[in-house]
């Protein structure tokens, strides 16, 4: 007989952030995964994460609505029902649960996880296959202080550890922050490609203003300057300027992929499994993306290492990354739940091998960290 979903658990984790990281809505000094470990009747378990950032300031989902919503409304939607097939399950999450991504996507990642348990292929596998090994991956820099984060992006570098920087901007008056952002600019200069993310901090007058004291500075790239709602006045930035701009908040799915595209946005896609409920639903944002000759970005709300290994599989099947990627969530992290850590080099990460998602379980850590 074939397997069915036996049990869901999940749990809050907490790890400590290295330093304060400093974001338009929150500072984090702590980051909390929902782990979601998926139990099927052929004795294989597979493991999913749900992050978001900063409980309820970055998204409508916090991680206690993640696990709670969980517990209590999807589990019971998969347990006893066949575990191979996806689509079934997807459908069935999707015409029952409305919104709740981030739960959705890491009950999709355990599946996937699992079923690659079962046929010995690596997530990557079973999305198609991987065309890449390793992706490049950027970091932020988001202590608050211009000093400190050009000493953080010298190091960065020196290391090759990453050669791309964001800049995490739009809490501090808009002067200020072009100031800030370009004092990086001018200490990296041409050794490093530096980009902002302002997370809907601006209203389009002050992203006119803004972008085109940081487009005079150097910058590569403008992330969500306004409101993830207001997308004429995104698309008419995007018309505007030179300097090309990322939507993130803005495009959760293939639906808002296709609508900015269609309205004749004409920047880059920022793909999060967090937003589009799951490693498929970014990838059918990413075809969307590729028919309107829109460039992507290997996004993340900063999951730890299970989140991110999905992602990455997820990536590695995509043709191209036209800005690299920012999957770097588990180096924020003073600590982690797994055994073998992702492997970070020459400024990008390895793709994690071996069935499923390729990470295992360290449940020492894990039960040290979890919320009791
Ligand atoms: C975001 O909005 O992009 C990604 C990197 C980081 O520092 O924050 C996230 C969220
Ligand atoms: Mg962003």
């Amino acid at each position: 007989m074939s397997a069915v979903i036996d049990t869901i658990e999940t749990s809050l984790v907490d790890l400590p952030t290295i330093r304060p990281h400093k974001l338009s809505m929150t500072t984090m000094a702590c980051q909390t995964l929902v782990i979601v470990r998926m139990r099927h009747s052929d004795g294989i378990e597979g493991l999913g994460e749900g992050t978001t950032i900063g409980g309820l300031s970055y998204g409508p989902e916090s991680p206690e609505s993640i696990k709670r919503n969980i517990d209590t409304y999807l589990a019971p939607l998969l347990i006893g029902q066949p575990s191979t097939n996806l689509n079934a399950l997807r459908t069935r999450m999707h015409r029952h649960v409305r919104g709740n991504a981030i739960a959705k996507s890491a009950l999709e990642t355990a599946l996937l996880d699992a079923q690659g348990k079962r046929q010995g292929l690596s997530v990557a596998e079973l999305l198609g296959g991987a065309r890449h090994e390793h992706l490049p991956v950027l970091w932020t820099l988001a202590s608050g202080d211009t000093a400190k984060d050009i000493d953080e992006a010298c190091q960065r570098l020196d290391d090759r550890r990453h050669c791309d920087f964001k800049l995490k901007i739009g809490a501090n008056a808009v002067d200020d922050d072009v100031r800030h952002v370009s004092a990086i600019k001018a200490a990296l200069g041409e050794r490093a490609s530096v980009r902002v993310d302002v997370n809907q901090a601006w209203d389009e007058a002050t992203a006119v203003r803004g972008i085109a004291a940081l487009q005079d500075a150097g910058i590569d790239l403008i992330e969500q300057p306004i409101p993830a709602r207001h997308h004429a006045a995104l698309i008419r930035l995007s018309q505007r300027f030179q300097v090309p701009i990322l939507a993130d908040e803005a495009v959760q799915d293939a639906c808002d992929g296709f609508a900015l595209a269609a309205g004749g946005f004409s920047g880059g896609y920022a793909l999060k499994i967090a937003k589009a409920a799951g490693p498929c639903g970014a990838i059918e944002l990413a075809h969307v993306a590729r028919a309107a000759g829109i460039g992507l970005y290997g996004g993340t709300l900063l999951e730890g290492t299970i989140g991110t290994a999905a992602a990455l599989h997820a990536w590695a099947t995509l043709d191209d990354l036209a800005w690299g990627s920012e999957m770097f969530g588990p180096l924020l992290l003073t600590d982690d739940i797994v055994s073998e850590p992702l492997r970070y080099q020459e400024f990008g990460v390895e793709l994690p091998q071996g069935p499923g998602l390729g990470v295992t379980l360290d449940e020492d850590k894990l039960a040290h960290y979890s919320r009791k």
